[in-house]
């Protein structure tokens, strides 16, 4: 067994949970804050039999699209005249970021 561990933009996130449902797959939600634009995203941990893993993986490449975000500049900068004026920066977001990992056991209690 894996479990997937995908990190995904809030727009999207929904849609994938849905997809994942209606195909039998098992999904938990945690609503996630990422470390660079301080922004909500939306962490999703799935576990799938390996033989489902491939699907699994299709339908997170088939929902999450890649968006520009603006992330806001540092406030201050080291090193750069006091009349430096930082301006924000666009970044593209990923799809999905996802780690997979082996499953040691899965136990319901
Ligand atoms: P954030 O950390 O808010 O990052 C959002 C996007 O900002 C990133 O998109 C990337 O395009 C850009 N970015 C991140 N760090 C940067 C930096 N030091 N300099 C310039 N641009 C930077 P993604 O790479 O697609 O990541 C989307 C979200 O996935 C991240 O949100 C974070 O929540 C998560 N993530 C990405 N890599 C990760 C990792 N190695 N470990 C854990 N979480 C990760």
């Amino acid at each position: 067994m894996k479990l997937i561990i995908a990190i995904v933009q809030d727009e999207d996130a929904n849609r994938l949970v849905n997809q994942l449902m209606n195909e039998g797959l098992g999904v938990t939600k945690l609503a996630t804050t990422g470390g660079f634009l301080r922004a909500g995203n939306t962490t999703l941990l799935i576990g799938v039999e390996e033989d489902r893993f491939q699907h699994a993986m299709e339908i997170i490449e088939q929902v999450c699209k890649s968006r520009k975000q603006i992330a806001p500049a540092p406030s201050s900068m080291v090193g750069m005249p006091s009349s430096y004026t930082p301006y924000p920066i666009e970044v593209v977001v990923g799809g999905a970021t996802v780690f997979v990992l082996t499953v040691d056991q899965f136990i319901k209690l």
